[in-house]
């Protein structure tokens, strides 16, 4: 028997806890298998079993069918070295990694003397791990002077971020699982749960299944596998989320279904807010929103009756160019009937990404610094400046460029270098003919991942290998503030470097040996959580060590609330969990003092503004993307696992078949979409599970794994301005029947630098 290897599932932010065991090797009748890769290299034919961690408490044993299948992309298709080229229209040399950051080092150095350290940006992902991420951000806000590392959370979460921080006072999600299985009313909006966060789902759904007094309210144009389980299913017009949510505030404020002591003692802003909501009756409302005044009426009366109430959202709320305003009158109506801080009740965004939590813990947005600090905020500068034992001044006042200002950075000539890690913005950024014209200009561009090709390789012109899950130690905090340890359990292939010993590295290289000097991963985590101490993610007593003899640990967990035990094996193998030693408690905010100046929570009273590129005569659709339950985003890893291909073949469009009989379309039929900045085609899926007038499709499809099949060719860059987080969940569209593109080649259909001919393109397995 073997000890199996507990870790965290790699993709969403539900983060599930998983056990991996060697799988007996081809031909092998030994069941005993050594399990100490690092030391002893897997044979080529090394496979791997992955199975739920029962003593995860945030997934309890379950996982979906990307957990279960995440072992086997692992070698497949693998960049294994440092690969270089002077232009875009050349093919790839393998270099060294000394020649790499030789490199790198060189170009950072002109592109500073050239036009200073803004004119050099990391853009990077919530897949990095916490100590991936501590080290970029160290890298930019430390090393060189400018606060230009954003991740790809900007697309994701950012919205989430500033409306916590501007309602409550701080980041961070004031709720847990448990919530799932404690409420009276769960209110889902812009969120497809059971697709996207699959295993918070099914706690969710089991719960509500065998209590019929619980309540499950959707909000979503389409009509999801989640709406599918709900009691009431609001299939609101895009962008009319903030309509329906001071109409909601409106009925409930009529009623007097508030919490009148709550919004005295604990919150500011209520008479603002109420004056706001007076505008948004039932009748002006529902006929805004597309749905009848009685099932408005209804989701109101489940909140009346609902003594606990949880709301949850993700990017149909975030991804919207008023998104924090979203977020905020969500929280409005928490605060105005006091259900923040309790159990089974509060305002619950869910992380999308595996570690994007852990990233805002560790300064990963272009105005952030770790521990939840601000860089406009001197005395956060000053703190984080002494402990990295920098001159005063040195952090830079003024927030970096988000993601999007990065393309339009290097669109200007203003950004010379350009560092892209663990994100494949060649799918997933909005409007991507204008951010393929700006790569094309920059002048350098790494990009540091995993896989060969990926879209976003063609426009690089220094190739990483970055070793994944399984390959490098470190953390991740998944959505209810737990965190977990991933150990390393295989060697890298090739060549490949965990992502925070390369930026280490260039920081060493450009003369930072004092910043970037850590004897190993662990001693990366108990630096970034010392800048944690007193801060309101403290997690100071979450260390490798912490967690390797407690298993997972949720935060807040000051240093005086774990024991690590000195004797703790320096393996990646757990030791038995022990108990917490104290008591703590899994909700935010349950003495209901807010961590604002005065203690309280901020009302924000908001008109609803609608789509920023609404519908017209000549584009008169709105497009709507999102997920698939098999795929992760650009597919990188899910296109290379046979399962999940077959679940999810080929893209499509859906639209309801009212526009389908304007249209002339029928089921299968192909049609083509056009928005003011590009095309894209598509057969048709006809159903009635989309509002009229509305279409979907998936954002999974990229130039290498379907022809002219991208969302983003349409999608258009105008981004919430507290969040700078894009209106990625619509834009205006115009449909077209074709006939079958079957002799479109892929050369013809987008004129794309080389990516041919390259040795790193090679299978390792
Ligand atoms: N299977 C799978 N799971 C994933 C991922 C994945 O790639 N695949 N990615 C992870 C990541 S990073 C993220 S961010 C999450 C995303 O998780 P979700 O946000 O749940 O997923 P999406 O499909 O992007 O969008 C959710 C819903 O928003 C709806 N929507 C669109 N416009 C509006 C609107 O104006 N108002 C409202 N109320 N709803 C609207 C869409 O119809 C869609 O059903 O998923 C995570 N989990
Ligand atoms: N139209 C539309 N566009 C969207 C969205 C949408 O809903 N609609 N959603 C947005 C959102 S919420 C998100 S989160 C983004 C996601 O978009 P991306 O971040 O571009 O998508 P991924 O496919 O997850 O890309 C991650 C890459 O990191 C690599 N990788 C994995 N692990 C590691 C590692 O440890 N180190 C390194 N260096 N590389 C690694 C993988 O191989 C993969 O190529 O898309 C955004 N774009
Ligand atoms: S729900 Fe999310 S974290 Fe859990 S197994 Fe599925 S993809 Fe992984
Ligand atoms: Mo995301």
């Amino acid at each position: 028997m073997t000890t199996p290897i507990k870790t965290l599932c790699p993709y969403c932010g539900v983060g599930c806890g998983l056990e991996v065991l060697p799988d007996k090797p081809c031909g092998s009748t030994d069941s005993a298998v050594d399990l100490d890769p690092i030391q002893n290299p897997e044979s080529k034919s090394q496979n791997w079993k992955v199975r739920g961690d029962r003593s995860h408490p945030s997934s309890k044993g379950m996982v979906c069918v990307k957990g279960a299948t995440v072992a086997e992309p692992l070698t497949a298709d693998r960049l294994l070295y440092p690969m270089l080229r002077e232009s875009l229209d050349q093919p790839f040399q393998r270099v060294s990694w000394d020649q790499a950051f030789d490199r790198i080092v060189w170009q950072i150095r002109s592109a500073v003397a050239n036009q200073g350290a803004d004119a050099v940006c990391l853009y990077g992902s919530g897949q990095f791990q916490t100590e991936d991420y501590y080290v970029a951000q160290k890298l930019m806000k430390g090393g060189l002077g400018t606060n230009n590392f954003d991740a790809n959370s900007r697309l994701c979460m950012s919205s989430a971020v500033a409306g916590y921080v501007q309602s409550l006072g701080a980041d961070g999600p004031p709720c847990c699982y448990d919530d799932l299985e404690q409420t009276d009313c769960a209110f889902i909006i812009g969120s497809n749960t059971a697709e996207c966060h699959p295993i918070a789902f099914n706690r969710l759904r089991k719960y509500h299944k065998q209590n019929s007094s619980v309540k499950m309210i959707v909000v979503d144009p389409r009509r999801t596998p989640t709406a599918e389980a709900a009691d009431l299913h609001l299939a609101i017009k895009p962008g009319t989320d903030i309509d329906l949510l001071n109409g909601m505030a409106h009925l409930l404020l009529q009623w007097g279904a508030i919490d009148a002591l709550f919004i005295d003692e604990c919150t500011t802003g209520f008479p603002g807010y109420a004056e706001v909501v007076r505008h948004y009756p039932p009748d002006v409302v529902a006929d805004r929103c597309g749905i009848s005044v009685a099932d408005l009426e209804t989701a109101a009366r489940f909140w009346q009756e609902s003594q606990r109430i949880l709301s949850l959202w993700s990017m149909g709320i975030n991804q919207s160019s008023e998104g924090t305003a979203k977020v905020r009158a969500i929280i409005n109506l928490h605060l105005m009937t006091g259900t923040i801080g309790k159990p089974g009740s509060g305002p619950f965004s869910l992380t999308g990404q595996p570690n994007a939590m852990g990233g805002r813990e560790a300064g990963g947005l272009a105005h952030l610094l770790p521990g939840y600090r601000s860089v406009k905020n001197p005395q956060h500068r000053a703190e984080v400046e002494q402990a990295w034992g920098l001159p005063s001044g040195r952090i830079s006042p003024h927030p970096g460029r988000s993601a999007w200002e990065m393309i339009t950075g290097v669109e200007a000539g203003a950004v010379e270098f350009l560092w892209i890690a663990a994100t494949n913005p060649m799918v997933s950024m909005p409007d991507l003919e204008r951010t393929r014209q700006s790569l094309r200009r920059s002048p350098f561009t790494v990009y540091q991942d995993v896989y060969h090709p990926t879209e976003t390789a063609a426009y690089a012109h220094l190739l990483l290998p970055a070793a994944q899950w399984s390959e490098k130690t470190g953390t991740m905090t998944n959505s209810e503030r737990v965190i977990t340890y991933c150990p390393a359990f295989r060697q890298p292939p090739g060549e490949a470097k965990p992502d925070w010993e390369i930026f280490a590295e260039v920081g060493r290289r450009l003369g930072h040996s004092d910043l970037f000097h850590f004897a190993d991963v662990a001693a990366v985590r108990s630096e970034f959580v010392q800048l944690t101490q007193n801060r309101p993610c403290d997690q100071s007593g979450i260390t490798h060590a912490s967690l390797q003899a407690n298993g997972p640990l949720q935060w807040p967990c000051p240093a005086s609330e774990t024991f690590p035990t000195p004797s703790t094996p320096d393996t990646p193998h757990p030791t038995p969990h022990t108990p917490h030693p104290t008591p703590h408690s899994k909700r935010l905010y349950t003495n209901h003092h807010f961590p604002t100046p005065d203690g309280r929570a901020r009302f924000a009273a908001y008109h609803s503004k609608g789509l920023a590129e609404p519908p017209d005569p000549d584009y008169p659709m709105v497009l709507t993307t999102g997920r698939l339950y098999g795929h992760w985003h650009t597919q990188s890893r899910t296109g290379r696992i046979d399962k999940i291909r077959q679940m999810h073949p080929n893209p499509f469009i859906e639209i309801h078949p009212r526009d389908a009989e304007r249209l002339e379309v029928q089921e299968g039929d192909w049609v083509e979409v056009r928005s003011r900045r590009g095309m894209a085609r598509f057969p048709a899926t006809i159903t009635k599970g989309i509002a009229p007038g509305t279409v979907f499709v998936p954002m999974h499809w990229g130039e290498l794994w379907a022809s002219q099949a991208e969302a983003n060719a349409l999608t258009h860059p105008i981004a919430c301005p507290d969040s700078l987080q894009p209106e990625l969940k619509a834009c205006a569209v115009q449909l077209t029947k074709i006939s079958p593109p079957g002799q479109m080649t892929q050369s013809q259909a987008i004129d794309r630098p080389s990516l041919d001919e390259q040795p790193a393109m090679q299978s390792v397995s």
